[in-house]
């Protein structure tokens, strides 16, 4: 009786009233879903057939939606509190406007503009990004809106700017389908772009003669197992690799001559600077056979398309922008780039990271793909939105570690955080504790609470979420897709471009913030698109309905874009590509004696970062139900480590402590820790206790791959 009884109750959940066409939240793979609704409530999530990038493909973190968005844990009401040892209490939507147009005003007049800053997040839908940025660089007169972008993409977006001559990814997930060498270097996209990953795969399988797949992660990531070839890399050693395999294209004639000499420049001093990396050279810094080295440089120069494909293996690197420099190297080398199946393919992790570099979302950028450093474009963005040239600072913002330095050393005074969790994804977690409780204001605009972020507010804002609010989102492939609306959100919870506009008004800004739909600040921001190389002037929400676009995009009848620099016309001044000179400097911390081990951190399969949402699927929390440690079996083997056994891992800024996980798949003298895991889990849960704060010089994005630790066994009752 009892089984008839569910029976009947599973048939009643899953009757859905509508099926929403929309865009998925989690990474930039961008897979279009079909969400099943009934009584304001998810019952089922499908991917959605018609959906260009995806075709109805869909991952396990999207199936299960449903679990995530309607939780007692959701943010409902503003909160306040007057200090941070008391209990919030809620506030109404106006006087938590009042008090913080209060705190903000008097912080701006006793110590100037730079004493206030906004940190984002790729999760942000584009038209929030657009308000928040314009508030902050127009309005409020510094520049000191960053997002968590910088921790992620930063070190791509300067690559693709330095080599090409603008940001974007010049190539569609279509160049998957026709490439023939996959070169898949720091990115484990098995588990991080399921459905991408799941395309290379689908062409591998379809030509097993011809296609190759090569892997270069210093783990043995299931993304290995649809490589002819995997090829174990010391962390932090890229581009000796790289470097070298530019020098055996060189060494054996492989080299495009005509497309160097048409379409690039500073070819001369590059070929200059890889002559010392012969495949012995490199060997003996990055620990890969200099056979292997040789084979797979001609396998890509003969390829007739050769893709590569990256993420933060390469970009979270104090050589970040190098290693992106030296990948693109290779490609104007050997003319893989401008046509089908061919180029460098830099994978955006977060849903809308893409969206957040159209609109300027770091803080030395303006929208439109404009730098805050140029005059010409402080006055087109200053023109837009009706301000004086000079309104719009010159200086570049604080960037996502130095927000949190001058919050710590007390030049910066108020930090307003959204759609982001820096408690548990910065690195130095000490040093980001120390700033938020030095800050004099501390905002916190999330759709959940507690969070570890959360714990440290005066102010906590509820945002409405992915499918209780509408917008655009742009993918890794240049394509947006339009989110309705699909669901009323908990409690006042507003979209954040709401909040956002009621503050600019609250501030007196009215005038320059008069949205009253997320389509009005859309429109305002594709003018700020027109005659660029994102230009999205020819995308209406009118367009988008009827499905998504890949920009550039500039009138109303163009079909988009599928692909750039298919004329070989790069963004430069001249029209040519750049090379760049990469020698291999190494990462900034050096293992020695004390710290002999290096740590290099990352994802698992289906949680996502600091597991708000995924955190409360349970197949989910099955799965990976803690953190852990990856050790090599010789080093757990000297170490008298077994596998599952507890071990302290410590470096030079704290410690964690976790299961061992034995395994032949890291290489030797690394190990491995996922850092979904803050401190409210367990204070010693933490990846990023131990990451450091060294950024790249250019991107200024941090060193997440790289550290120097020590591991022992630590006995469970000396920890209890
Ligand atoms: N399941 C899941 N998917 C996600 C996310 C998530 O949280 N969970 N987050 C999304 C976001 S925002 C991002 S940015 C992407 C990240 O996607 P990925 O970059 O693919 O993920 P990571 O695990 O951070 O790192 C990728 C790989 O880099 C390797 N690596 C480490 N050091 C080095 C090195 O020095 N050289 C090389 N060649 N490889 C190295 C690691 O071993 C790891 O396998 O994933 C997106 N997708
Ligand atoms: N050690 C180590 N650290 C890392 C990395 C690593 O590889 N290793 N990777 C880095 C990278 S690439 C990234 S992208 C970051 C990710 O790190 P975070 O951005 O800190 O991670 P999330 O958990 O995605 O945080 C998003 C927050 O926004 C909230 N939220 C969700 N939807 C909305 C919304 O619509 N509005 C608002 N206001 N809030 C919302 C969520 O509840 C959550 O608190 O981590 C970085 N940190
Ligand atoms: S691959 Fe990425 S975009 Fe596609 S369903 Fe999975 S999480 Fe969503
Ligand atoms: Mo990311």
């Amino acid at each position: 009786m009892v089984g008839v009884k569910e029976g009947a109750f599973e048939v009643a959940r899953d009757h859905i009233d509508t099926w929403t066409r929309t865009g998925c939240p989690y990474c930039g793979v961008g897979c279009g879903l079909l969400v099943g609704t009934r009584d304001n409530a998810i019952v089922k999530v499908r991917g959605d057939l018609q959906h260009p990038s995806s075709f109805g493909d869909l991952c396990p973190k999207a199936v299960h939606l449903n679990k995530v968005i309607q939780t007692p844990d959701r943010l409902a009401f503003p909160l306040l509190r007057l200090r941070r040892d008391a209990a919030f209490v809620r506030a109404s939507w106006d006087s938590a406007l009042f008090y913080l147009t209060t705190r903000f005003r008097a912080i701006l007049d006793r110590h100037g503009p730079e004493a206030v800053a906004f940190y984002g997040s790729g999760q942000l839908l584009t038209e929030e990004y657009y308000v928040a940025n314009k508030l902050m660089k127009g309005f409020l007169g510094a520049n000191n809106f960053d997002t968590n972008s910088r921790l992620c993409m930063a070190s791509a977006v300067t690559g693709y700017n330095i080599s090409l001559g603008s940001d974007g990814p010049p190539l569609a997930y279509t160049d998957l389908d026709c490439a023939d060498f996959f070169f898949i270097i720091g990115a484990n996209t098995a588990h991080c772009y399921p459905i991408i990953h799941r395309r290379m795969m689908r062409r591998k399988q379809q030509h097993p003669d011809t296609v190759r797949v090569i892997v270069v992660d210093p783990r043995r990531t299931e993304t290995a197992e649809i490589a002819n070839l995997y090829v174990p890399i010391k962390p932090g050693t890229d581009i000796a690799l790289l470097n070298a395999m530019l020098h055996v294209v060189i060494a054996e004639k492989l080299v495009d001559e005509a497309f160097v000499q048409q379409h690039t420049e500073g070819w001369g001093a590059v070929k200059t600077l890889v002559q010392r990396y012969s495949p012995a050279y490199a060997e003996a810094i990055c620990e890969v056979p200099g056979a292997l080295i040789t084979a797979i440089a001609r396998d890509f120069a003969h390829a007739l398309g050769a893709i590569s494909v990256w993420s933060m293996g390469i970009n979270q690197s104090t050589e970040g922008v190098h290693k992106n420099n030296a990948l693109i190297n290779l490609h104007l080398a050997t003319g893989q780039i401008g046509k089908p199946g061919a180029g460098p393919f830099s994978l955006t992790g977060q849903p809308n990271a893409m969206g957040g570099r159209e609109v300027g979302g770091l803080s030395h950028l303006l929208p439109g793909y404009r730098s805050v450093t140029n005059p010409t474009h402080r006055a087109e963005i200053a023109r837009i939105w009706g301000v004086p040239v000079d309104a719009i600072a010159a200086r570049p913002g604080y960037t996502a570690v130095e927000l949190f330095e001058a919050l710590d050393t007390g030049t910066l005074k108020a930090v307003w955080i959204l759609a982001t969790n820096p408690a548990v994804s910065m690195p130095e977690l000490d040093l980001v504790e120390r700033a938020l409780r030095k800050a004099e204001l501390v905002v916190v605009q999330d759709a959940y609470h507690p969070t570890d972020t959360s714990a440290f507010a005066d102010v906590l804002l509820p945002a409405a979420q992915w499918s209780e609010k509408e917008g655009t989102m742009t993918n890794s492939e240049r394509r947006i897709t339009y989110l309705p609306k699909i669901l009323e959100p908990p409690g006042e919870a507003l979209p954040d471009w709401q909040i956002f506009t009621r503050f600019a008004q609250a501030m007196g800004f009215g005038a320059s913030f008069p949205y009253t739909t997320a389509e009005e600040v859309y429109e305002e921001f594709k003018q700020c698109t027109k005659g660029r190389r994102n230009d999205i002037t020819g995308v209406s929400y009118a367009r988008l309905k009827q499905g998504p676009l890949q920009w550039p995009c500039p009138s109303p009848d163009s079909p988009g874009t599928e692909r750039l620099y298919t004329d070989k016309t790069f963004a430069t001044l001249t029209g040519k590509a750049q090379f760049i000179e990469t020698p291999y400097e190494g990462a900034r911390e050096h293992p020695d004696a004390s710290y002999p081990v290096i740590l290099t951190t990352g994802r698992v399969k289906n949680h996502w970062h600091t597991m708000t949402r995924t955190g409360k699927v349970e197949i989910f929390n099955r799965r990976t139900p803690e953190p852990f440690v990856e050790i090599n079996t010789e080093d757990a083997a000297y170490l008298d480590i077994q596998d599952a056994d507890f071990v302290e891992v410590l470096s030079k800024r704290g410690k964690l402590i976790a299961r061992a996980q034995v395994t032949e798949k890291i290489v030797r003298g690394t190990c491995f820790v996922p850092f979904h895991w803050g401190r409210r889990s367990g204070v010693f849960n933490a990846a990023n206790n131990l990451t450091l704060k060294a950024y790249d010089p250019v991107s200024q994005q941090p060193e997440l791959k790289f550290a120097a630790v020590t591991i022992k066994k630590v006995m469970v009752d000396l920890l209890t």
